[in-house]
């Protein structure tokens, strides 16, 4: 296996879903079977208060893989390396605040590395770290994240474009906000609630392909 192009990781960063239990109004095995015509990559993220743990979190974490392999759509972890290496996904996020990009490179080998930067000197690091992307955010205020940097707009998405590193937006993005987040030059949008909290799972995916392939 090689690392993945710049080019492949753009096209994928499209319309990045990501979800957990937590996040999910229904079975997320549901929402996921339900957005998975919208969606170009999936995260599995399990947080928040009363998230799944240790063997229930692995097995709906397969689960969610298994859907997401059934329908080419590539699987991402967040945080947990172990349990990344375990499922063999396809790639891991990481935040500042978890383990250092670096030593996670070394053990994920060449899969797809995600990093959330917050400013320059942060994408520097991460760029020599090995990212693949780099997530950027909050872009919007957003109720999901509770821990989350202060609100930042779309600025360093343009200030991180001559980095040469596929970038995803995340926080508060719906499909009314979704082009200001693609013209200041990110390559995609991530969402959480936009997609989990519609009532029309597939058709809020759907409407988020729309804006962002427009
Ligand atoms: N990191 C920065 S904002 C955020 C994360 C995980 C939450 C995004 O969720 P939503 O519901 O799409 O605003
Ligand atoms: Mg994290």
């Amino acid at each position: 296996m090689a690392r993945i192009s710049h080019g492949k990781m753009r096209s994928l960063l499209k319309v990045y879903f990501i979800a957990g239990s937590t996040n999910c109004l229904e079975d997320p095995r549901v929402v996921l079977e339900e957005a998975r015509g919208g969606i170009t990559l999936f995260q599995f993220r399990e947080k928040g208060s009363n998230c799944l743990e240790g063997a229930e979190k692995l097995a709906l974490g397969k689960e969610l893989q298994r859907i997401c392999n059934k329908n080419g759509i590539p699987f991402i972890v967040n945080d947990d390396i172990e349990m990344a290496l375990e499922l063999e996904a396809d790639g891991v996020h990481i935040g500042q605040e978890d383990e250092d990009a670096q030593e996670v490179r070394k053990k994920i080998g060449d899969r797809i590395l995600g990093v959330s930067v917050h400013c320059v000197k942060e994408a520097e690091k991460a760029k020599i770290a090995g990212a693949d992307y780099f997530g950027v955010g909050p872009i919007f205020p957003t109720d999901t994240k509770k821990d989350t940097r202060a609100v930042q707009g779309t600025g360093l998405i343009e200030e991180l474009k001559n980095f040469e590193i596929p970038i995803v937006g995340i926080g508060g993005i719906t499909d009314e906000n979704a082009s200001l987040v693609m013209e200041a030059g990110a390559d995609g949008v991530s969402v959480i609630t936009a997609i989990s909290h519609a009532d029309d799972v597939s058709e809020a995916a759907s409407r988020l392909r729309g804006e962002i392939f427009r």
